[in-house]
């Protein structure tokens, strides 16, 4: 039978079988993925294989024992704490990130925006930036709103305002969210939890817990967790993992994922271009003359050097 995997402990796994049954899975085998080790070789979102174990009267659930892990989509991982070398799958085959910030307490920088962009885009994740909080903003806010909105959309990222506390545009991301796989992103305190209590009544999800990520966040392993949407589809938390991290993305590459970037970079004087100072720049030519958002280079640049701040 094949299933989805809802739930991962490290050694257990919940899987959804095409029966709608739910089955606790163990795994059989190595699940080995070409050019990475990981530490957990199976996480939430993944398509597997099992076979059904006998029932015995006293379980409570129905077993099973995963066989296969099938070809995936996307994934995304992040470094493992202790083990330079090896990595922790954190979800897989998402349909479209939601990457959550606010312009009040806390500001959302352009340079964690741009940091999670630039990542989802190695990943292949299209993005939605969600402004959250929209019922708290000052006029100065709402200023910075129409800011940050100018900036994203002009290249392609659609943004969302909402208010996970007043319900407020709710339905638009209902939309968006029907029928597909969806992971929620964002710093600690932006609303994700309250989104998602919003969207799934009766989750009860915990609120406010502001610092889940500096009291164990780093140190633990932390396991994302995918909820089933009542008008169909999947949500995924990854609580305590505070931003994608920019996983083996080469400095001679890093262009190709700002999208605006991406579309000019054949027409640079020098094939291997590294639009910092070189002669017949087209990026920093079209930095110059407002083509490009300073904001958005000063983010390259700041990744390309490897000195940004983690804002
Ligand atoms: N005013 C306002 N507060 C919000 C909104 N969404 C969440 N909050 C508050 O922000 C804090 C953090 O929310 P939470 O959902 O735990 O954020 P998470 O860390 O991203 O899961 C809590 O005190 C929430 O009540 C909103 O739309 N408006
Ligand atoms: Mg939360
Ligand atoms: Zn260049």
């Amino acid at each position: 039978m094949q299933g989805l995997v809802t739930k991962s402990t490290g050694s257990w796994y919940q899987v959804k079988g095409e029966d709608g049954v739910q089955y606790e899975c163990r795994i059989k085998g190595k699940f080995r993925i070409k050019g990475i080790q990981t530490t957990n070789p199976i996480a939430v979102g993944d398509q597997v294989a099992f076979e059904i174990e006998d029932q015995h009267m006293e379980q409570e659930s129905a077993r099973g024992v995963i066989f296969k892990l099938l070809d995936r989509k996307n994934y995304i991982i992040r470094k493992s704490i202790n083990l330079s070398k090896q990595a922790q799958i954190i979800a897989a085959n998402m349909d479209a990130a939601f990457l959550v910030v606010t312009l009040a307490s806390p500001r959302t920088s352009l340079g964690f925006i741009d940091r999670f962009l630039v990542t989802a885009e190695a990943y292949g994740i299209p993005t939605h930036l969600i402004f959250n909080k929209l019922d708290i903003y000052t006029p100065e806010g709402l200023e910075i709103l129409q800011d940050y909105k100018s900036i994203y959309e002009n290249i392609g990222y659609p943004c969302h305002e909402v208010s996970a506390i007043k319900g407020t545009n709710m339905q638009s991301l209902i939309d968006l969210l029907k029928d597909k796989t969806t992971l929620f992103s964002g710093h600690s305190g932006v609303g994700k939890s309250s989104l998602i209590n919003h969207l799934l009544p009766g989750q009860d999800i915990k609120t406010g817990d502001i610092s889940d990520w500096s009291d164990k966040g780093q140190h633990t392993t932390t396991f994302a967790e995918m909820y089933e949407l009542p008008f169909g589809g999947y949500l995924i938390d990854t609580p305590g993992i505070r931003e994608l991290g920019i996983y083996d993305i080469q400095k001679e590459e890093l262009s190709h994922y700002f999208v605006e970037m991406r579309e000019r970079l054949n027409t640079c004087k020098f094939h291997n271009c590294r639009h910092i100072n070189e002669p017949g720049c087209q990026i920093i030519k079209a930095v110059e003359n407002g083509e490009i958002e300073g904001s958005r280079y000063d983010s390259y640049q700041s990744i390309y050097f490897g000195n940004d701040t983690r804002a």
